[in-house]
């Protein structure tokens, strides 16, 4: 009879142990993880459930709202609001700042999108969870979108649950990542994949075409370059896109290669792409960094930036460490 491995709450439990400055975030993560298995659960019967399509609303993104997007947005906002560890919240589905119940406020900020990639949820595509935490920095208990808008470089965790054909958990405290995968008939997430690291290159590049006519020059000069013929140099790449970021960036996490999702000129609204720095970009590019690679916007990194929104959109170059150097060194036209 094999041992049961590590689970969750033991893993961070001894990273507290080894590293107290970490804090106690095992009273943040045991309740986030508890959703993340009732929502788990939805995904996985929502053919069934009657939870698939949309609610006939329009989020703060301006995007339409899956009826499994209000249903994990409103089960982790209520769940984490009454968990006495998180003091305020950010939510991708949700325009200002979402405060504890009285009485519950607590020492953690959490930032989170809570279907990331819903768009595909009915078309039995992998979606998922991402979510960010940071240290309450403000005095009193409340707490406010000062607390929430701290450069990605301060998160004390972060990480993403991935729906697929099993739930993953990948997450960091700072000290490596690490993947667990869920036992859906014990209900526990056991450590099947430690120490992530992330090739220091890749042979592969993720990003959504369609939008080739509206990028910069040196965003085509770079993508042009990847699909270039050079055997010395692994190209021409592989292109792999899914179109739900914690898809793209686990294959990317574990296989190497650039994911990106460029400034371009499709939407005057949203000058700089599509994806938000505080619950997309921020967490991933600090799992990225975690496992050796990087994410930057094109000019810099993507955890140095000082978040002015809750919702502010960034461009994003994450991935194995040599292929963003490359990257940044087209986009900034130094190659
Ligand atoms: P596009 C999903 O809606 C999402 O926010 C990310 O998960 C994904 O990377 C991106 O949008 C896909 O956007 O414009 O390529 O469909």
């Amino acid at each position: 009879m094999e041992a049961l491995g590590s689970t969750i709450i033991r893993h961070v439990v001894t990273t507290q142990r080894r590293q107290p400055e970490a804090g106690d975030l095992s009273g943040v993560l045991n309740d986030l993880l508890a959703v993340a298995k009732v929502i788990s659960r939805e995904v996985n019967k929502a053919g069934l459930a009657g939870i698939l399509g949309l609610t006939g609303e329009v989020n703060v993104q301006g995007e339409e709202v899956q009826k499994l997007d209000e249903y994990a947005n409103d089960i982790i906002s209520k769940q984490m609001a009454t968990s006495g560890y998180v003091c305020v919240m950010a939510s991708e589905e949700v325009d200002d700042p979402i405060p504890a119940a009285p009485g519950c406020e607590g020492e953690y900020t959490l930032a989170f999108d809570p279907l990331d990639g819903s768009s595909n949820i009915d078309v039995n595509v992998n979606i998922g969870t991402i979510f960010s935490i940071h240290r309450k920095i403000t005095q009193g208990k409340a707490g406010s979108a000062e607390d929430l808008l701290q450069p990605g470089r301060t998160q004390v965790c972060a990480g993403y649950i991935v729906y697929g054909s099993s739930t993953m958990l990948v997450y960091s405290m700072g000290y490596g990542v690490h993947g667990f995968t869920l036992d859906p008939s014990i209900g526990e997430f056991i450590l099947s994949h430690p120490n992530i690291k992330m090739p220091a290159k890749g042979k592969i590049y993720s990003v959504n075409e369609g939008n080739h006519n509206y990028w910069h020059e040196n965003t085509k000069r770079y993508v042009d370059y990847l699909k270039e013929s050079d055997p010395e140099t692994k190209r021409p790449y592989s292109l792999r896109y899914i179109g739900s970021l914690v898809a793209d960036f686990h294959r990317t996490l574990l296989k190497g290669g650039i994911f990106m999702y460029p400034r371009d000129y499709k939407d005057p609204h949203k000058p700089k792409g599509k994806l938000r720095l505080l619950y997309e970009a921020a967490p991933m590019a600090f799992l990225a960094e975690q496992a050796g690679g990087r994410a930057s916007d094109g000019e810099q990194d993507i955890l140095d930036i000082a978040p002015a929104g809750l919702h502010q959109r960034v461009p994003l170059y994450i991935g194995s460490r040599e292929d963003i150097d490359q990257a940044e060194k087209f986009i900034k036209g130094e190659v």
